[in-house]
């Protein structure tokens, strides 16, 4: 689409072409610029990293594992020199202790977590402990949870190094022979003593004396950190807290023994092997004279980028002051995801060119895209990708490109071409351009990189389609190394690790309000462009919510299960409040999912400022602050169907069914006419449809159903609380011939005596609800693999397994 006009993929390009060429002609090589995301494959990010730092001539080539990765990155880099993952994931099956900082592992990596349940199945010695301000589903098999104040990791783990330090643990051999710096960062660690540390994480002194003693005891201990660590603006800090306990302990690169960094995306790692941050240049080598060159010589590279480019954060600053003038954003959703959305969003808007690469044409930042480009997605991709423990796996294409979908390396590389490259980009398959980037990784190496894939380079098309998941590196001479780092060989100049002492200083008076954590629930991904469109997923959290403690909810005059407003001096979101004592007093947790085309209002990066930690650029995604405050709804709605979101100010939130959609809604006035509203959103003027409709006396409850050939078509109820219905069970009528019984439990909006309502969808992958599993516990399941023989509950993913558990608790308690 060009300009909202369906056209050729040549004219696409052709205006593509021009658009750059004429910025870069006029106003410089940094007045372009590739946002990428860790969705692509490595192929993908190859070429546009080529392009841009070699052929283009600037850096400004960045990622959302900015958003994600960079403070790993950045710690990394500091203490190893390199952005190297010491270990492996059978170290989180070996380990003793298992240390989850900030990560939802159960929800967020559901896989790899059932691989820990079975580990610590087998071995119930297999301790875990969880470090999180909020109570999440990870903590339901933790032995100990520590519900820290948000942003008081660095003294968690300050103190911890000190308690190290002076105990049997420390490892006096490994620190003479393989680290340095110690001495500043153990005098840095001084400050927190046991006091501090318990005031400023907010937790008795017992359980971190028995969080330290533990981590002292042993020696398998794995410290695994995610996005509670990285999105901080002392990110990069937490991240070094973290491995100078490890480097204290020599605890490192051993088997169950290791911090361990785990990414998101799939391919997250490969954007940052092939250097798709703007402050590395290729192949783990940043922008030292000695790396430009090699690169430029490796590239035959005509106009070399010679330093960093600009930052995810940095680069929508530019559009915004007009600088970047051409941006074209692959397989990410800024407008949604970033922080300060609604200013990135202002920003392309106003941005002479904007293309724009996706699966699907419906997005935020698709609706602010002059050129957008259909691009294949997963199932229809062919390349790389390489996960968390440094392993690639090929990814094979198992469905056709549809209509004129296209791989975005073959965008990418048709861009170079127009732009008068066409020999360095005349790719004619993903294979020939991974044999590159793996020669790359290995020319002038001789062991001074880690990353080396010099044995891959000679792969035929045949070897590189049949190539098995594989752990770099993987060295022309064939020797392997497993693990990094158990005897030194560090990367940087002295090969040492480096101690790094983080910044000490008092926590700062926080701000008034509450802390804006965000972040991700079990059944959606992101920005929702692929899981908002699957019914199932849509059966566990239907709707964008906050969850508040109830304190604080009682503080703000908030009920539970009404729509709550969380704003500051940037933005406002509407959502559902969710009072639980999971959410520790002070803070809000709401989800990054949410998007403009979901709701009428719950994008939460608006609400997000652009803080970054000052090392990695990366933003502090967990901290905002807002208030709260009672969104003044005179009504309620729900509806199902075939209907369509109001406009206006109505409050709404959408989900897809398996009939149609399911819609929330809410309004602070009454509509004029309670049947034109109803007739407009549930589309009810369609010929041969018939309307049954309700209104109670005192006019608080109104009740409409449309029906065409005795089906179904849509419903919809309204009350001055929120409506009472069994959602699922309204979805599940749709489309189906209604009798006169039918009709008016459908306008009560719950099932009549006799049908069985499964209750909340528990397992979306089999569509399992709660009653049904409560169902089977009545009749004798016991164990989450009787439950699962009997409903098919938690057999897929697995992911809900922590639900079900929490069910037969409550079963057992009750009885
Ligand atoms: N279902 C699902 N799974 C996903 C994704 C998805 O969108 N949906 N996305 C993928 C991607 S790209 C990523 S990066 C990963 C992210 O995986 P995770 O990092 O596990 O996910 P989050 O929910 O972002 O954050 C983890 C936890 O950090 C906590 N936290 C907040 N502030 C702090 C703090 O100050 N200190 C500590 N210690 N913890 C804090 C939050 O309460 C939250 O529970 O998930 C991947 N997997
Ligand atoms: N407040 C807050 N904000 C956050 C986070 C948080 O925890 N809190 N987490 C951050 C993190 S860790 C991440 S990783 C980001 C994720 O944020 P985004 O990257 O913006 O999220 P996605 O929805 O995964 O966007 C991917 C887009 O690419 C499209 N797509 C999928 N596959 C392909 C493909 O092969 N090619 C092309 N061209 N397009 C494709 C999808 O349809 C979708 O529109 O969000 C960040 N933002
Ligand atoms: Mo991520």
């Amino acid at each position: 689409m060009v300009d909202g006009q369906r056209t050729g993929w040549s004219a696409a390009m052709d205006r593509i072409a021009r658009g750059f060429r004429d910025a870069i002609e006029r106003h410089g090589p940094d007045s372009v610029a590739f946002y990428l995301s860790g969705q692509l494959l490595t192929e993908d990010y190859y070429v546009a990293n080529k392009l841009m730092k070699g052929f283009i001539g600037s850096a400004n080539v960045d990622t959302n594992s900015r958003l994600c990765m960079a403070s790993a990155v950045a710690g990394h880099k500091r203490a190893f020199g390199s952005d190297t993952v010491p270990g492996t994931y059978e170290d989180l099956e070996a380990c003793d202790l298992l240390v989850l900082v900030g990560s939802n592992l159960a929800w967020c990596h559901p896989v790899l977590y059932q691989r820990v349940l079975a580990a610590k199945e087998a071995r119930p010695d297999l301790k875990i402990v969880v470090i999180d301000p909020r109570r999440t589903a990870t903590c339901d098999l933790a032995e100990q949870h520590l519900a820290i104040a948000p942003g008081s990791d660095v003294a968690l783990f300050s103190g911890l190094l000190r308690f190290l330090a002076n105990s049997p643990a420390r490892n006096d051999g490994y620190i003479a022979q393989y680290t340095s710096g110690m001495r500043d960062a153990l005098e840095a660690a001084a400050a927190y003593d046991i006091n501090r540390v318990a005031r400023e994480t907010r937790l008795p002194k017992d359980d971190l004396i028995r969080f330290y003693e533990s981590v002292s005891r042993n020696e398998r201990t794995v410290t695994l950190f995610s996005m509670g660590v990285n999105q901080a603006a002392d990110g990069t800090d937490r991240v070094n807290a973290i491995i100078n306990t490890h480097l204290v302990t020599g605890r490192i690169g051993k088997l169950g023994g290791g911090p361990f960094s785990i990414t998101g995306q799939p391919n997250a790692m490969g954007g940052r092997e092939v250097g798709g941050l703007s402050n590395q240049l290729a192949c783990h080598m940043d922008f030292d004279d000695a790396s430009v060159d090699r690169v430029r010589r490796f590239w035959r590279a005509p106009r070399m980028a010679t330093r960093p480019g600009l930052k995810a954060v940095e680069m929508m600053d530019a559009v915004a002051a007009g600088r970047i003038k051409a941006i074209w954003i692959m397989a990410t959703n800024p407008v949604v995801s970033m922080p300060n959305a609604d200013a990135v969003k202002a920003a392309l808007k106003a941005c002479p060119l904007v293309v724009v690469s996706d699966i699907v044409p419906d997005t935020d930042t698709a609706q602010c895209a002059d050129i957008l480009l259909p691009a294949t997605g997963w199932g229809e991709k062919d390349g790389t990708v390489t996960n968390s423990e440094r392993r690639i796996s090929r990814q094979r294409a198992f469905l056709p490109a549809p209509g004129l979908a296209r791989h975005d390396w073959w965008a990418m590389s048709d861009l170079a071409r127009r732009l008068g490259y066409e020999e360095a980009f005349g790719y004619e398959n993903t294979a020939s351009i991974f044999r590159e980037y793996a020669a790359l990784t290995a020319f002038e190496n001789e062991g001074g990189r880690d990353l080396d894939l010099g044995g891959l380079a000679g792969l035929t098309d045949d070897e590189y389609d049949e190539l098995s998941p594989v752990r770099w590196p993987v060295r022309r001479d064939g020797s392997r190394t497993e693990r990094f780092f158990r005897r030194g060989g560090y990367f940087t100049p002295d090969r040492r690790a480096r101690f790094v002492a983080p910044r000490t200083d008092e926590p700062k008076e926080e701000a008034p309000g509450l802390c804006l954590n965000t972040g991700r629930i079990r059944d959606h991904w992101h920005t929702m462009t692929r899981t908002g469109r699957a019914a199932r997923l849509n059966k566990h959290i239907a709707e964008p919510f906050a969850e508040i403690h109830p304190d604080d909810a009682a503080a703000h005059g908030i009920l539970d299960a009404s729509l709550v407003r969380v704003k500051n001096d940037d933005g406002e979101a509407v959502v559902r409040a969710l009072l639980t004592d999971r959410q520790q007093r002070g803070s809000v947790f709401v989800p990054m999912h949410w998007t403009g085309q979901a709701a009428s209002q719950a994008r939460v990066d608006t609400l997000v400022p652009p803080l970054v930690d000052p090392v990695s650029g990366q933003p502090a995604l967990k901290s905002g602050r807002v208030t709260i405050e009672p969104y003044p709804a005179v009504w309620y709605g729900f509806a199902a169907g075939h209907v369509t979101p109001p406009t206006g100010e109505t409050y709404w939130a959408r989900a897809m069914t398996e009939t149609g959609r399911r819609l929330e809604l809410a309004g602070t006035s009454h509509p004029h006419d309670w049947s034109v509203f109803a007739r407009e959103l549930l589309s009810a003027d369609e010929e041969d449809s018939e309307t049954v409709e309700h209104m109670d006396a005192a006019g608080a409850h109104y009740r409409c159903a449309v029906f065409r050939g005795g089906r179904l078509r849509s419903v919809l109820l309204v009350g001055p609380t929120p409506v009472a219905a069994a959602r699922d069970w309204l979805g599940d009528q749709i489309g189906k011939v209604a009798s006169l019984n039918t009709r008016t439990s459908i306008l009560a909006g719950v099932p009549g005596a006799g049908a069985p309502d499964p209750g909340p969808i528990v397992c979306s992958c089999l569509g399992v609800g709660a009653n049904v599993i409560r169902r089977a516990m009545r009749d004798g399941a016991s164990s989450l693999t009787q439950i699962g023989d009997r409903t098919g509950a938690g057999t897929n993913c697995g992911s809900c397994r922590p639900e079900i558990r929490k069910l037969m608790e409550i079963a057992h308690a009750t009885t």
